[in-house]
């Protein structure tokens, strides 16, 4: 084969998700820059030309170096912007660093991050430099293990969680379940506050409600929002925040400079859900 049709080749190869058996979204591959079953998942960083180098577990889109910032401001700032004092941080997931960096923009005492697959902290040490320099700052702390049998054995306490799983299937599936949100209760400290991703209001609706359903048995406050992720199934996703003390907005406390997504009103109208969430989750 010439230089030319390889070439050719390489630019129509595709990487896609499937949303549903019959749509999702594709990206022309430019470069095939990894491509491996670790112990636990298929781990592929591809080239994009749109979106730069773009992270996939399992087929499942995680993180694209264009609209990164999307997921992991809104994830994280809410939290930090009303607890009076965060200063022992929790990452159940986010092995790519991106929740990692977005904690440690405040000064923090030191964040725990569980990741169960080590290969993943390396790939992302290797092609994501804009998220992984995180897990090199000293307060970082990382732990390779399951993240619910971490939470079962550890005796350490937290004032903020953040659960940054995939989806509801392979090595996340536990954290999504009601025993697992049971237990991270017990490891939060008074006033302490959990966030999670819960997936895509269009397409995952049903799974929200049901979680919506437990959790309130678990959590006095349990506030979902949206934001939006271009790469993510449908667009908008959907997060909740957990507490049994403080309220998104009881007070506004603090608010980083530099972000390229969170501001106070994106965090205010990221609590106002759309009739079609609304009404589910009354
Ligand atoms: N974790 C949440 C990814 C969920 C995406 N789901 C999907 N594409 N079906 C992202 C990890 C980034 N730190």
């Amino acid at each position: 084969m010439s230089r030319k049709e390889r070439e050719l080749r390489r630019e129509f190869l595709e990487s896609r998700e499937y949303h549903t058996p019959s749509s999702g979204i594709f990206f022309k591959v430019k470069r095939l820059l990894y491509r491996q079953k670790s112990a636990y998942q298929e781990i592929e960083v591809i080239e994009n030309e749109y979106f730069g180098k773009v992270l996939l577990l399992d087929g499942l889109v995680q993180t694209t170096e264009r609209d990164e910032f999307f997921y992991h401001e809104i994830l994280v700032h809410p939290g930090f912007m009303v607890h009076p004092n965060p200063q022992r941080i929790l990452i159940i997931g986010g092995g790519d660093g991106g929740v990692l960096r977005e904690a440690l923009r405040y000064p923090v005492e030191g964040v725990v991050l569980v990741e169960i697959d080590p290969q993943m902290i390396e790939v992302s040490k290797r092609y994501f430099p804009w998220l992984s320099p995180a897990l090199e700052d000293g307060r970082a702390e990382l732990v390779i293990a399951d993240g619910k049998n971490f939470i079962k054995g550890t005796d350490k306490t937290f004032d903020i969680v953040f659960i940054d799983s995939s989806d509801p299937v392979g090595p996340s599936a536990v954290l999504h379940d009601k025993d697992f949100y049971e237990i991270v209760k017990k490891r939060l400290n008074f006033e302490g506050i959990v966030v999670a991703q819960v997936g895509s209001p269009f397409f995952n609706l049903d799974s929200i409600v049901e979680r919506g359903g437990f959790l309130k048995e678990i959590f006095r406050i349990v506030r979902f929002y949206v934001g939006t992720v271009p790469t993510y199934p449908g667009g908008s996703w959907c997060y909740v925040f957990l507490s049994n003390e403080i309220e998104p907005f009881s007070v506004r406390r603090r608010v980083p400079e530099g972000l390229k997504y969170f501001n106070l009103d994106v965090c205010e109208a990221a609590f106002a859900l759309p009739n079609f969430i609304k009404t589910r989750l009354e």
